[in-house]
């Protein structure tokens, strides 16, 4: 068990649906605290980039049309096992197999359409914190020192 820190989006149906606070809720009750936070509209360079390792998958023209389509928000939570801790509260990809009470399964609208994004490793985490937060603009809670995956 350590802190770690993962990277969440709220991606452009969450922020439409009016639920940015009510997302960053269950985070915070879960103990997961925002450390960094950036609202943004991506670009199809930053959105492609940031979806790289799909970029062979059917579903990547549309992923990348869909995650450009409005604001999203960025955020750097941090907590215990914060990166298996956000993906239990986001549910699963698909809203249909989301455990009842998760991000996914109150306000997902399909597989694509999902609310939600949050790193899925160590690595992934680092990297991705790395894509869009500069170290200086994350805030840590304060008394807790990093143990894992600090960027
Ligand atoms: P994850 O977001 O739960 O980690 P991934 O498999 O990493 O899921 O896929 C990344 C994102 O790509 C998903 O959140 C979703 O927006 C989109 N996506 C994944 N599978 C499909 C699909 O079958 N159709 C359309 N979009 C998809
Ligand atoms: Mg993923």
């Amino acid at each position: 068990m350590a802190i770690e820190r993962t990277l969440s989006i709220i991606k452009p149906d969450g922020v439409k649906k009016n639920v940015i606070g009510a997302i960053i809720t269950k985070f915070e009750e879960a103990g997961l605290t925002p450390v960094a936070v950036r609202m943004t509209t991506l670009s199809q360079a930053e959105a492609g980039g940031f979806y790289a390792v799909h970029s062979a998958r059917p579903f990547f023209g549309e992923l990348v049309e869909f995650m450009t389509s409005g604001p999203v928000v960025l955020m750097v939570l941090e907590g215990e096992s914060a990166i298996t801790r956000n993906r239990e509260i986001m549910g699963a990809t698909d809203p249909a197999e989301a455990a009842e009470g998760t991000i996914r399964a109150l306000f997902a609208e399909s597989k694509g359409v999902n609310t939600v994004h949050g790193s899925d490793a160590p690595e992934t985490a680092a990297a991705e914190i790395a894509y869009f937060f500069r170290g200086i603009d994350i805030f840590p809670k304060a008394g807790e020192a990093i143990t894992a995956n600090p960027s």
